[in-house]
């Protein structure tokens, strides 16, 4: 955020009603603008307010109120402007507030302080309209209630792995070197930034959980209370990522098994001192049988199990788990239909619907694979209505061109949480988040309020001055905080709002060139990227352990899970209940119909589902080969076209940027035709077909 985003706030006379740390925080952003801007921000309860006679309108009567609804009454205009609104039946929650304007007073108010920060933002998004016409009373409020960021930071490097497992941004905005990075300063400016976004919590550590992150839990726990202290004025509650294994790695038990008295001790008497160091402490998440990770299978015991004993620990002090469905066996080999990787979540805890305890969110990847460019919505969101379930996605974009390639995901998020899993016009995979998708079924008890676990993604910030290592990689971060507040936006106008808040007309001289420029750069990016890499959803393809670049046999004879298939005759994963995995079969109709049908699954997912020939027509109308050829020789003209597009901006926006991405695109572009040449030549010598329209197969 620019201080200039709040150039029209700023220059503004304020007035801030109530009391406590957020409001406390309200005032000092409205003040610092002020002092930048000309603006004046006076406090205290209205009543007694400071120009003249509370609610006199007139030279010094304010202009701008942010008011709780507690704080005792308004003065009379701001008063005036909020008639109509009946406190009793119009409940704003924890985080919502009304906005309203009439007679050139704008206010915001709201029943927590929350409200009043996020009351605050929007009004910097709002920027000069705040203050035009008059506006009718809105009324907003989260569709979700978590909104979470998951921080895979290490606390000492990882050899393989380094600071930031997968991260594209630098360091660790919290860790270096085995211990604290005690740049506090840049951690409430992240604690800011996420705030601006919408986002209320963070997972501050790796979720695979070595020896040095593990004792967060316990003698470092101090470090963990340095971050919330910093974090905590922008609303935002901090989350641990713990190991399954911490009553015998930590605690010298010598077992783990969640059904031991002793380990149910542990849990608890360890989760208590953590309420005692940090009273508003988020929870947990564990990575638990997966990749490596200890987990309650080693005792023989279920996940609901598992998780059952942390969110016990966690319940008398309002905590709650989340306890990650990404469980598979990354060791064996094809052997038959049950191994589908794809299938696994939904095999593993499909069957433990209703076991949970209220406080365990079940946290889930959302497709069944692992975060690639294109996958079908994971059938364990539609499978669990007894259960309280997060959507996880990944912003820092490990399989989406590493933060090196432009790739704006806002369109994708969104078009996963519109999907309808039951059928078109039905509940959403967003209402699942919500835990509003199951009609008449009441909102789940519990001590987080809101029946859903909301939405979580694998954050794609660091150390970098940029934040996000790539500059146009904010627009992911900026887009994921505002679709888990609204996941009805649309995904075009967040990008839109992102422009705006970051090339404000004070940093560029020609701001509506800007946004036209950078929006055509941007919208499409994530589907120029799926162009150019593995084609119809088959997915992977990409080099073994870092994961850049094009190796289309990388995986395909490792016992990851993640193969393709292709042999001279076809290519694609027969996940049919005919004749494959019986994946199709984890869906509800209509679409176990749709996608078990060659004839009715969508193109994009096609080699996700079926094992076709190189010929087969697809319902554009034409062949799976031709495709291919089509879709890489165009994905690498987009990226052309994206470059020009950028060097257009050179000399209107701040020089370093301009270059840090211009030198990013150069890299996209040898990248992209890296993929056209190495996936076209491999389809070429499978198939033998050569290209309709002749083009240079290498
Ligand atoms: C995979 C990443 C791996 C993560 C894992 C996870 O390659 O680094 O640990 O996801 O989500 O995509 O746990």
């Amino acid at each position: 955020l620019p201080p200039e985003a709040f150039a029209a706030l700023g220059a503004r006379r304020a007035l801030v009603c109530g009391a406590g740390l957020l409001v406390q925080t309200v005032r000092d952003e409205l003040a610092a603008a002020a002092a930048r801007y000309g603006g004046k921000v006076t406090a205290g309860a209205a009543a007694a307010g400071p120009a003249g006679p509370a609610g006199a309108a007139g030279a010094g009567a304010p202009e701008l109120v942010l008011a709780l609804a507690g704080a005792g009454p308004l003065p009379g205009p701001a008063a005036a402007v909020l008639a109509g609104h009946d406190p009793a039946a119009d409940a704003l929650g924890d985080e919502g507030f009304l906005l309203a304007r009439r007679a050139g007073v704008t206010v915001v108010l709201a029943d927590r302080p929350a409200g009043l920060l996020y009351g605050l933002f929007h009004l910097v998004r709002l920027g000069p309209a705040a203050f035009g016409p008059d506006r009718a009373l809105e009324r907003h409020r989260p569709v979700l209630r978590h909104r979470m960021l998951d921080h895979w930071d290490n606390v000492a490097v990882h050899p393989v792995m380094g600071q930031v497992e997968r991260g594209y941004a630098g360091g660790s905005i919290f860790w270096r070197d085995g211990g604290p990075r005690r740049d506090f300063e840049r951690v409430r400016a992240y604690g800011r930034l996420l705030a601006a976004c919408g986002v209320n919590a963070v997972a501050v550590n790796n979720v695979n959980v070595h020896a040095t992150e593990a004792r967060l839990l316990t003698d470092r726990l101090g470090d963990v209370a340095d971050l919330a202290d910093r974090l905590r004025p922008y609303g935002i509650r901090v989350h641990l990522s713990v190991s399954f294994a911490a009553p015998v790695m930590l605690g010298g038990l010598p077992t783990a098994d969640p059904c031991d008295e002793a380990v149910r001790d542990w849990w608890a008497a360890a989760t208590r001192r953590v309420y005692e160091r940090i009273p508003d402490f988020g929870g947990y998440v564990v990575k638990a049988d997966s990749e490596g990770q200890p987990g309650p299978f080693r005792y023989g015991r279920s996940h609901a199990d598992g998780a059952n004993v942390l969110a016990e620990a966690l319940a008398p002090h309002g905590g709650v788990v989340h306890w990650r469905a990404f469980v598979y066996n990354h060791r064996q080999d094809w052997r038959d239909r049950s191994t589908d990787r794809a299938r696994a979540a939904f095999d593993h805890f499909a069957p433990l619907d209703g076991r949970f305890r209220d406080n365990v969110i079940l946290q889930v990847k959302h497709g069944p694979i692992d975060f690639q460019p294109r996958e079908p919505v994971s059938p364990v969101i539609a499978a669990m209505p007894g259960t309280r379930l997060a959507v996880e996605l990944q912003a820092t974009q490990e399989y989406t061109g590493q933060q090196r390639h432009v790739c704006y995901l806002g369109p994708w998020w969104s078009e996963i949480l519109r999907f309808a899993p039951w059928g078109p016009g039905g509940s959403t995979v967003a209402d699942v988040a919500a835990g509003t998708a199951y009609e008449g079924r009441p909102a789940l008890p519990g001590t987080v309020g809101g029946g859903g676990g909301g939405l979580v993604a694998v954050s794609n910030a660091g150390d970098d001055p940029f934040w996000t290592g790539h500059p146009l990689a904010q627009a992911n971060l900026y887009a994921f905080g505002r679709l888990a507040w609204d996941p009805g936006l649309d995904p075009l106008a967040v990008l839109d709002e992102w422009i705006d808040l970051t090339f404000t007309p004070s940093t560029t001289r020609d701001p509506r060139l800007v946004r036209r420029i950078l929006h055509e750069v941007l919208d499409d990016s994530w589907r120029t990227y799926e162009r150019y890499t593995a084609p119809l959803g088959v997915g992977f393809m990409v080099r073994p352990g870092h994961h850049y670049g094009p190796d289309v046999d990388g995986y395909e004879y490792t016992p990851w899970g993640t193969y393709h298939f292709a042999d001279r005759d076809g290519v694609g994963v027969d996940r049919t209940r005919a004749t494959g995995t019986r994946f199709t079969g984890q869906y509800p109709p209509p679409w176990s119909h749709t996608y078990e049908s060659v004839q009715t699954c969508p193109d994009e997912l096609l080699l996700f589902f079926h094992h076709v020939p190189y010929r087969h027509v697809l319902r554009s109308g034409v062949t799976v080969i031709q495709h291919i050829y089509d879709s890489h020789f165009a994905g690498v003209e987009q990226v052309v076209a994206m470059r020009d597009r950028w060097r257009r901006l050179a000399r209107l926006i701040d020089a370093r940027l301009h270059a840090r991405v211009s030198q990013r695109l150069d890299e996209q572009l040898r990248c992209a035709q890296e993929w056209r040449d190495q996936v076209n030549a491999y389809f070429y010598r499978k198939s033998g077909v050569p290209d309709a329209h002749g083009r240079r197969i290498p």
